[in-house]
């Protein structure tokens, strides 16, 4: 919570530095690029895998009725711990200004790397505490299901597993050894590969723990039940097979990959927006059941029936304002994946829109209520504020589409990406002067103070509730989840075991990566010298 509060700060200076207001951090000092650097490493990347981590080490054990091994558990927690840290500090000190996707050739001081592994390899360490308990379950109760929260968390690890290795290749074959200045140049057309190998599965760890959340504890929280159990076990499956081949839509306009292997990996694109589909007309008829059993009546009054803001089910509001966010956020994915779109809005800031859109929505929201769930239990306290915790999602998000509107808009227009267009376009002495852009990025300076005080009112009740008296005197008393029972419980045979479905996913994988990374290594030579943001001369 502390790292996300500092990455948050550095997303509101991030909308100061776009706009032309401050031009270097007025608290912890650097320019726009070692600020964006630190609100993209610290809030996508260190924020939500402890929160996949706590959610796992949380749900696993409650839902198998097993314990979790606290020794694994902690350690794992420090290690993650003492990686954060590390990148943090590399990055504050202004040793690490290479935005959270760390493309070479911007090189980082060899401890964020470090850091980064070690971040990835503790989350790996937490995961292995859950693999013999659900092994152990599966012995002992032959022929049952296992609970869907379970599936749901086993299958957002094994997407992280698959997924990391790619990265761990990159960081510990390619750019250490570079940073260390062991080797003196980096392929960089193999490391951005090997990065979105890695990076777009990555969103799919970051959104998985938010469909755990929707299907397990929504329809329960709304007053219904989960329409249909299939559907939620299927969608999983899914995920694990298209999660991971279709990174190259990412790499759509680079060179050195060519056209029919973009096609293949646009295609299967579409296909990983299948469970998402999928989740909409699950959800979507779950609440509508909820709806209808707490009154409402007709087409569409179950709608005006579900408990938005009902102090109690404070819970419901981060959930559901987080699917709403996501209607939208997906409908820019698919945009995204279509060639002929994604040549307009490529490196345009309507890429940060589609983004904040999705992990910035769904994810942080589901993963902001799931915390302050988690903290509740754990500690055994009552939630405090939850007026505060009630309305901070509502802020946040008017905050959000305003923001992402001014981005998705000024993308458009041609505002660039990760440029501090204050220092350049928004600034009318310059003769880079964009008068057309003004108002959207001033759009993005209004939705990112009302983000941050929606994130600041969500903090009130987070630490109020910790640093609050216990509600309960009884060691070691009873946690419980929220888990909705479903409506249709169909036997599904076919979605109880992981095996099939990884095993699809890697020989995907294997076809779909193999010549992307043969067109690569045949199209490049030698590397390049590294670079800061700031320098347009190599650094050694
Ligand atoms: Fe994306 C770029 C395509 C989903 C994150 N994406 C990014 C980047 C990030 C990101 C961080 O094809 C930037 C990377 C960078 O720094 O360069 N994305 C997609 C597609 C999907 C998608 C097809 N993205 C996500 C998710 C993310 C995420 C999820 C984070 C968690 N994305 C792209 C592409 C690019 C890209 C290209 C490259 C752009 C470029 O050129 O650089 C799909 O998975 C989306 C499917 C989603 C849906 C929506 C379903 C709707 C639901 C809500 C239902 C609502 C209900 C509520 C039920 C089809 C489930 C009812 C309401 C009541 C009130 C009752």
């Amino acid at each position: 919570m502390v790292l996300l509060f500092v990455g948050v700060y550095g997303g509101l200076m991030q909308t100061m530095f776009r706009a032309g207001i401050i031009q270097s951090d007025p608290f912890v000092g650097g320019d726009y690029y070692k600020g964006l650097t630190f609100h993209g490493v610290l809030n996508a990347i260190v924020f939500t895998t402890f929160f996949a981590v706590a959610l796992g080490n949380a749900l696993i054990p409650y839902s198998l009725r097993k314990h979790l091994n606290s020794k694994i558990a902690w350690t794992s927690a420090i290690m993650m711990l003492v990686g954060s840290v590390m990148a943090a500090a590399v990055i504050l000190l202004g040793e690490a200004t290479v935005l959270y996707t760390f493309y070479p050739p911007l090189k980082a001081h060899p401890l964020f790397y470090v850091g980064l592994t070690l971040l990835v390899v503790g989350s790996w360490l937490a995961s292995y505490n859950w693999v013999p308990m659900y092994l152990q379950w599966r012995k002992e109760n032959v022929g049952k299901k296992t609970p869907l929260a379970v599936v749901g968390m086993m299958t957002t690890f094994i997407i992280w597993f698959i997924a990391t290795i790619a990265v761990a290749a990159e960081i510990l074959f390619m750019l250490l050894p570079w940073s260390m200045g062991l080797v003196d140049e980096v392929n960089v057309m193999l490391a951005r590969t090997l990065f979105w190998f890695f990076g777009h599965p990555l969103v799919y760890f970051w959104l998985l723990p938010a469909y755990v959340m929707y299907y397990s504890f929504l329809p329960k929280i709304a007053g219904g039940k989960l329409y249909s159990d299939m559907a939620g076990r299927l969608v999983f499956m899914m995920f694990i097979v298209f999660s991971i081949p279709v990174g190259t839509h990412h790499q759509y306009m680079d060179p050195a990959i060519g056209a029919e292997w973009k096609l293949l990996h646009g295609i299967f694109t579409f296909g990983v927006a299948l469970p998402s589909l999928i989740t909409a007309f699950t959800l979507a008829a779950s609440l509508e059941y909820a709806g209808k059993m707490r009154g409402g009546k007709g087409l569409f009054g179950w709608m005006r029936k579900l408990p938005y803001f009902e102090k109690e089910k404070w819970f419901f509001a981060y959930l559901i304002l987080g699917l709403f966010i996501f209607i939208f956020g997906g409908i820019g994915g698919i945009i995204n994946a279509s060639y002929q779109m994604n040549t307009a809005v490529h490196n345009t800031a309507w890429v940060p829109g589609h983004f904040h859109l999705t992990v910035a929505g769904p994810v942080l929201l589901a993963f902001l209520g799931g915390s302050l769930y988690l903290i509740g239990q754990f500690m055994h306290k009552e939630i405090r504020c939850k007026g505060w915790a009630l309305i901070s999602p509502y802020v946040y998000t008017v905050g959000l589409f305003i923001m992402s509107y001014g981005l998705k808009i000024g993308g458009l227009k041609g505002m660039p990406r990760r440029t501090n267009t204050g220092a350049s376009y928004a600034n009318p002495d310059s003769i880079l002067y964009q008068q057309d852009w003004i108002f959207y990025i001033d759009l993005s300076v209004i939705g990112g103070v009302l983000m941050f005080i929606g994130i600041v009112m969500y903090l009130v009740s987070f630490f109020g509730t910790v640093f609050s008296k216990s509600t309960s005197t009884e060691e070691g008393a009873v946690i419980t989840f929220p888990i909705s029972e479903p409506y249709h419980d169909e036997p599904a045979t076919w979605l109880r075991n992981f095996k099939p479905y990884i095993i699809i996913a890697i020989i995907l994988i294997v076809l779909s990566y193999t010549p992307v990374i043969l067109d690569v290594l045949e199209a490049t030579y030698g590397g390049s010298l590294p670079y800061s943001p700031n320098s347009p001369v190599p650094l050694r």
